[in-house]
């Protein structure tokens, strides 16, 4: 034991090494009790100070003292070094709960979409149903039945993509007029939108698929005032208080008498000669309309002489066309998310 001081310090360095390189507690604990636990190095010095001379021992004591009390500043050290680091690395990984987030995109309702659900919404607040019909139809929907027979020249404005001699996609939302009134007594009074096709050449005021609204009343006693005063509300309701509805006389083989409707232009309000809408007429086309043919109402099996009625059908595109002042309708179709953002903003 009279190298005592040099064993120990030997001890107490190594010791210091082996903890400055823990990289956990649990390390630093198993060189705790490596060194100073029950069976550990320093203890078993320790152990030796009784086979010292009595005159050596109480100096061997204080020097073993000292030692294990600066192995365990050394622990303690390490320990606040290894709490550090971690509380380090935590703060590295927190999520920040008051940093603002990153807004998701959310979208928006396509102009048209929106342009069909506000004409809907109008009429379900007057009491129609909403009903939706199949996009393929046979011609009996499309024409017989609407009073256009065969060799009609009528046929050649709605001639469309034909699946089978007597099947094509439907050239207008009108067949739904039918289908209803089959099903229903009257009084009726729907609104039926969905998508059209015809093979019309594309530019700034046709699509080869669009939409159309179409609406329908049957009842005791309805007369043309009735479609004047709900056209005239829908397109208040759709462009504002301020807007008027014209009805030019017209020919459609399912109503008689027929008439197309044109509301005012947004953009100039009759008040441009060169307006990029309306071409300076002031009046922008939304689509026909007309009393119910007695010869359509027999045909599904009601009485020309007890009941009337009114329909129209309208371009959704063109209704869009207004609200939004946008004078191209392809842009409701090139997919130019710039585009739809700026409508989607105005919702
Ligand atoms: C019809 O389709 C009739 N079924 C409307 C009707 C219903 C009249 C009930 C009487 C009673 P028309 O072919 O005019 O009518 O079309 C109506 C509207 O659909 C047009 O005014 C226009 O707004 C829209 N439309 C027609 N063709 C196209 C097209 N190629 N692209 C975009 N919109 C179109």
């Amino acid at each position: 034991m009279n190298d005592l001081p040099a064993s120990l310090e030997t001890v107490r360095a190594r010791f210091a090494e082996a903890a400055a390189a823990a990289s956990n507690e649990e390390t630093l604990e198993e060189l705790r009790v490596a060194y100073l636990g029950r069976s550990g190095e320093v203890t078993a010095i320790r152990r030796g100070i009784g086979r010292l001379p009595p005159p050596q021992r109480p100096g061997a004591g204080k020097a073993i003292n000292d030692a294990v009390a600066a192995m365990e500043d050394v622990l303690a050290q390490n320990r606040d070094r290894l709490a550090a680091r971690s509380a380090q690395e935590a703060l590295a990984q927190r999520i920040d709960v008051t940093f603002p987030a990153t807004r998701p995109a959310l979208g928006s309702l396509h102009p048209v979409r929106r342009i069909i659900d506000d004409a809907c919404a109008y009429f379900e607040r007057h009491g129609f149903a909403i009903v939706l019909g199949p996009e393929l139809e046979p011609d009996y929907y499309n024409f017989d039945a609407l009073n256009i027979p065969a060799e009609h020249p009528a046929r050649e404005g709605f001639d469309s993509f034909w699946i089978r001699d007597d099947l094509l996609l439907r050239p207008h939302t009108s067949p739904m007029q039918i289908r209803t009134m089959q099903r229903h007594h009257p009084p009726v009074a729907i609104v039926a939108p969905g998508k059209c096709y015809r093979r019309d050449a594309v530019d700034a005021r046709h699509l080869f698929q669009f939409h159309q609204i179409e609406g329908l009343l049957v009842a005791e006693g309805v007369h043309f005032g009735h479609l004047k005063g709900m056209l005239d509300g829908l397109c208040r309701a759709l462009f504002g208080e301020s807007q008027r509805v014209r009805f030019r006389p017209s020919f459609f083989p399912f109503t008689e008498p027929s008439a197309e409707v044109d509301t005012t232009c947004p953009k100039c309000r009759g008040e441009a000669p060169a307006c990029s809408m309306c071409g300076g007429s002031g009046w922008i086309e939304l689509g026909g309309a007309g009393m119910v043919h007695p010869n359509v109402l027999r045909e599904v099996g009601y009485d020309p002489n007890a009941v009337s009625g009114w329909a129209f059908g309208f371009g959704a595109e063109r209704l869009a066309l207004t609200r939004y002042e946008v004078d191209d309708i392809r842009r409701f179709v090139d997919g130019d998310v710039d585009f739809l953002e700026q409508l989607g903003a105005l919702a």
